[in-house]
């Protein structure tokens, strides 16, 4: 039997319902780090993000503001196109629908660019940016997220592969146009449906 295979009857003697481990996923119990480049360090107070292009009122949100904002806590299953999933990963933080109704879009908007230190870059559509779930993290498991993990702040989509979640995020740029990010310029799909295994591109 495969390592995949242990690993789903694993999970399936657990309890799990083997419906939320996407096809050629393994699921794991620690949290992995994975990222491009060093971690930024820097303390909450220098952090701030930019609600920029396609919005009506270009906005920067500092440390104070976003924790000022209504919230939410969602539980989640996490999904690395380098195959692993993580279950029932609690993060905390504020919508980004919220920010953008505050930030007023365009009509013309149709996709976000979101942008990390270092240039790392990851595209959505605004409709998957703007879900329930689609959210400027700032808590992980009840605490302050890890630098290694993100902190202060990272966006988390739950639903796409968790590449389309930057850590260290500092702007959020609508557009009226999709336009590839880090990953996808390097051979990733444009979208990252894992349920759809859309790992890279002519997935
Ligand atoms: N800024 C930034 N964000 C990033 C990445 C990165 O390289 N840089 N890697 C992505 C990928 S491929 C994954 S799987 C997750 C990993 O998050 P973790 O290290 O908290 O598990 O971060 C995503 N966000
Ligand atoms: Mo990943």
């Amino acid at each position: 039997m495969s390592f995949f295979d242990r690993n789903r009857r694993e999970m399936i003697a657990k309890g799990y319902d083997p419906a939320r481990l996407p096809p050629g996923q393994y699921r794991v119990e620690d949290f992995p780090v994975l990222h491009v480049g060093p971690v930024p360090e820097y303390a909450p107070d220098q952090w701030d993000l930019a609600i920029t292009g396609l919005v009506k009122n270009p906005m920067r949100i500092t440390w104070d503001d976003l924790i000022a904002l209504p919230s939410i806590e969602m539980t989640v299953d996490i999904h690395c196109v380098t195959k692993w999933s993580q279950f029932d990963m609690k993060w905390k933080g504020v919508k980004v629908s919220d920010v953008f109704a505050s930030a007023g879009l365009e009509s013309n908007a149709t996709h976000v660019m979101a942008h990390a230190e270092y240039g790392y870059t990851a595209n959505l559509p605004l409709a998957d940016a703007t879900t329930d779930q689609a959210i400027i993290a700032y808590a992980y498991d009840d605490a302050p997220i890890e630098p290694i993990h993100g902190g202060p702040v990272r966006l988390v989509v739950p639903h796409l592969y968790f590449w389309k979640s930057p850590k260290w995020l500092r702007a959020l740029e609508l557009m009226d146009h999709d336009a590839p990010g880090f990953w996808e310029r390097n051979g990733y799909h444009m979208y990252g449906d894992p349920f759809k295994e859309q790992r890279h591109w002519g997935d």
